[in-house]
């Protein structure tokens, strides 16, 4: 991953005079999507400005550890104190995602900001259009180590304190799926080194993030591998549905069903691995994959989504039966055209 040195430049431009400054990322926020935001705007204090996160809905519990997580602004709980922060922004940044679409709730409002400028600093396959100023890099593991990265080039590793440390290795860590996907580059655990010297500790916060579910999330794991993982396609293509009433018999909560779609990967054979989980209005596609299997490709052409090449996700808008019929014989097509 390179960094553009005129871009570096120009956002040093944007931030030369002190700014009220948003920082907005992706709806169901993530351990990546919460770290970077929050490092970032640590960053951007640092140098005088003021500075709010703001996210559409909540982010999982066993996040709740996290250094000033509680500062972020959730969108669904505080409308008011969001949109306040919106409305008066000279400079929002979007964080993790690659299109306003992906705020969902949170769209409109940001809609409304008409003169704020706008810089994406995303690691997502196709960037929208229309930013000010775009730091897009699909080749960057997470968009915490983007931000690391971007700091180190506008103000150097020093500004860097020990809680930024934390934020930027959950982010990190979580989107590299503890350092086992694509993009482990050198320059990667050159800057994990640089946390570890901000004195992070790395079993503390691979046990907060990792060994922090309910005994309930525990259960429903086992039903969803046991009772709902379905294999075909020769036993190289996985899926798993899980209902709305499924999810409450185990006290669902936001974040509980994270990591289930990576587990029918462990499966030697297993190439692709879907997870459609039952919302309100419609049905949420999560998409893995191991080696040339594009699930970017496949959750673009099949289910108004992307991400990344081997991690995307996508919406279903009709019934959980009719979603799966449609992903089975989209799989079809797909393999019949020499993707799987
Ligand atoms: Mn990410």
């Amino acid at each position: 991953m390179e960094l553009n040195k005129e871009h570096i430049e120009q956002l040093r431009t944007l931030l030369a005079e002190p700014q009220q400054i948003v920082i907005v990322s992706h709806t169901n926020p993530d351990g990546d999507a919460v770290g970077s935001s929050m490092a970032w705007a640590e960053a951007l204090r640092s140098m005088g400005h003021t500075v709010h996160c703001v996210v559409p809905n909540r982010y999982p519990y066993f996040l709740n550890w996290m250094p000033q997580i509680k500062d972020v602004l959730i969108f669904k709980d505080q409308p008011e104190a969001a949109k306040a922060a919106i409305d008066t922004a000279d400079l929002i940044f979007c964080l993790d995602f690659n299109d306003v679409s992906r705020l969902e709730i949170l769209t409109e409002t940001l809609a409304t900001n008409t003169t704020a400028r706008r810089v994406l600093i995303d690691h997502h396959l196709s960037p929208a259009e229309g930013f000010d100023l775009t730091f897009s890099h699909p080749d960057s593991s997470s968009t915490c180590f983007l931000v690391y990265s971007i700091i180190e080039a506008l103000l150097g590793v020093e500004v860097i304190t020990r809680p930024m440390a934390e934020q930027l290795y959950v982010g990190m860590m979580t989107d590299t799926g503890n350092f086992a996907f694509s993009f482990l580059t050198p320059e990667l655990f050159r800057a994990v080194a640089v946390l570890l010297e901000r004195g992070i500790v790395i079993p503390d916060i691979h046990n907060q993030v990792y060994n922090a579910y309910t005994a309930g999330r525990a259960r429903l794991f086992g039903y969803a591998i046991n009772r709902k993982m379905e294999l075909i396609h020769n036993g190289r293509v996985a899926y798993m549905s899980l209902k709305e009433n499924e999810m409450r018999r185990f006290g669902f909560q936001q974040g509980d069903s994270e990591g289930f779609v990576n587990y029918p990967l462990t499966i030697k054979k297993v190439k692709m691995s879907v997870m459609f989980l039952e919302h309100t209005n419609f049905i949420r596609v999560s998409l893995r994959s191991r080696g040339q299997v594009d699930v970017n490709l496949f959750a673009r052409r099949y289910f108004n989504g992307g991400g990344h090449k081997n991690a995307a996700g996508g919406k279903s808008f009709v019934s959980m039966e009719e979603t799966i019929e449609h992903y089975i014989r989209s799989v079809e097509e797909f393999a019949a055209e020499g993707y799987l």
